[in-house]
C-alpha cells in the first residue's frame, strides 16, 4: 500500500509539471481524486486489509490525497496569475495607433448629394426639415389644391395602404406641415424618399428622392426663385451646365415651371438616361398658389412664396455621371462605393 501511494505521487508530480491549462488540471483531478480515480481505488483495496494495518494505511492514503489536493490548488493559482500577467502585458503592448486591416465604408451618392444641397441651402438661411413617408390624402393632395377626383391626381401613380393612408408620392406633401409649423416668413427645405407605382427605366424609379424647398415672405417673386435655383445648381456642379425653364402645370403653383438640365451623360445628343431628348426634368417649381398658402394658415394677401421639387436622385445621376438610375437602388457596392471622395 505504501509503495502504491509513492508511485501515485510520482505519477501525479510528473503530470502536474506538464499541465499548462486549467482544463488539464481538471482532468488530473478526475484521474486521481475522482470517484473512479486512483485514490478511490486505493480506498477500495483498504477494505481487504487486516484490521491492524487498516488504520496506518488509511492515514497514508489520506495524506496522499491531501497532498494532491494541495498541489492542484497551488498550480491552479499559479496558472491564473500567469494568465493575468499575460493579459496585462498584452494590454500594455497594444498600440492603438497601428493601422487596422478594416476597409472603410463609403457614403451612398444620394447621401452625398443630399448633404451637399442641404449645406448650400442652410448657408442661405433655410431650415432643413424631415417628414413622414406614410402620409394622408389631405397632405399629399388636398392641401396642395388637388381636391378628390381632380384629374391632376393621375399625374402620380399612388401606392395606397389598406388603412386609407398612402406612400408619399412627392415631398410637396410636407408643405402644409412646414407652413403650419413655422408660419410666415419661412424658408425651409425638406428632402425625402418618394414612391410611385410606375414602371422603371434608365431615368425613372418607383422609389426615388426629392428635395423640396419653400420660401415665403412679403414680396417674393419669380426672380427670387430663379436666383436660388441658379445658386444651388452652380454650387452643386461647379462647372457650366445648361438649364432651361419652360411653363409647367402643377395645381399647387401659379405660375408653374419645369426646370430641365441638359443631359450631362450625352451632352445633349440624346441617350437612354434622358430618354433621347437631350434634356432631363430636374426641378419643377413655381409661385405657391394662394389656396395652398391659405390651407397652410398664411394670408396670401400679405405673403407670396416660391416652391420647388428637386429630383435629388436625378441630380445625383447628372453630377456623378450615373447612366442608369436603377444602379442607385441596386445595393451594388462596387458601383456605389466609387463616390467616397466626390
Ligand atoms: C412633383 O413631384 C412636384 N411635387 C414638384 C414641385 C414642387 C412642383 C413644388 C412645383 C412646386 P414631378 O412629378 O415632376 O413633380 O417630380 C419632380 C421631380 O422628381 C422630377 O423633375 C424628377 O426629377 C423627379 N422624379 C419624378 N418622378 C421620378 C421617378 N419616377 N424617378 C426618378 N425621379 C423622378
Amino acid at each position: 500500500m505504501l509503495e502504491s501511494t509513492q508511485t501515485i505521487k510520482e505519477q501525479f508530480s510528473l503530470l502536474l509539471d506538464k499541465a499548462a491549462s486549467t482544463a488539464e488540471l481538471e482532468s488530473l483531478k478526475v484521474e486521481f481524486l475522482g470517484k473512479k480515480g486512483k485514490i478511490a481505488a486505493l480506498m477500495n483495496e483498504l477494505k481487504a486489509l487486516p484490521a491492524d494495518r487498516k488504520r496506518e494505511a488509511g492515514q497514508v492514503i489520506n495524506q496522499t490525497k491531501q497532498l494532491i489536493e494541495q498541489r492542484l490548488h497551488e498550480k491552479t493559482e499559479e496558472l491564473a496569475m500567469r494568465e493575468e500577467q499575460r493579459l496585462i502585458e498584452a494590454a500594455e503592448s497594444y498600440d492603438e495607433s497601428l493601422p487596422t486591416e478594416l476597409s472603410l465604408g463609403s457614403y451612398h451618392p444620394i447621401t452625398l448629394i443630399q448633404r451637399e444641397v442641404e449645406q448650400i441651402f442652410a448657408s442661405m438661411g433655410f431650415y432643413v426639415e424631415d417628414y413622414d413617408e406614410v402620409v394622408d390624402d389631405y397632405h399629399c393632395f388636398e392641401a396642395l389644391n388637388i381636391p378628390k377626383h381632380h384629374p391632376a391626381r393621375d399625374m402620380q401613380d399612388t401606392y395606397y395602404l389598406d388603412n386609407g393612408q398612402l406612400l408619399k408620392t412627392h415631398t410637396s406633401a410636407a408643405q402644409n406641415y412646414i407652413m403650419r409649423k413655422y408660419g410666415a416668413p419661412v424658408r425651409a427645405i425638406f428632402p425625402g424618399r418618394c414612391f410611385r407605382n410606375e414602371s422603371t427605366d434608365a431615368c425613372h424609379e418607383n422609389t426615388f428622392f426629392q428635395l423640396e424647398g419653400i420660401m415665403i415672405d412679403r414680396n417674393i417673386s419669380i426672380s427670387n426663385l430663379i436666383y436660388f435655383m441658379k445658386t444651388m445648381l452652380s454650387e452643386v456642379f461647379r462647372q457650366d451646365i445648361t438649364v432651361r425653364l419652360r411653363p409647367g402645370f402643377f395645381p399647387f403653383v401659379e405660375p408653374g415651371f419645369e426646370l430641365d438640365i441638359r443631359c450631362t451623360i450625352c451632352g445633349g445628343a440624346g441617350c437612354p438616361s434622358c430618354k433621347n431628348s437631350g434634356w432631363l426634368e430636374l426641378c419643377p417649381c413655381g409661385m405657391i398658389h394662394p389656396n395652398v398658402l391659405t390651407a397652410g394658415g398664411i394670408d396670401p394677401e400679405e405673403y407670396t412664396g416660391f416652391a420647388f421639387g428637386l429630383g435629388l436622385t436625378r441630380l445625383a445621376m447628372m453630377k456623378y455621371g450615373i447612366k442608369d438610375i436603377r444602379v442607385l437602388n441596386s445595393g451594388n457596392l462596387r458601383a456605389l462605393s466609387q463616390f467616397i471622395d466626390a
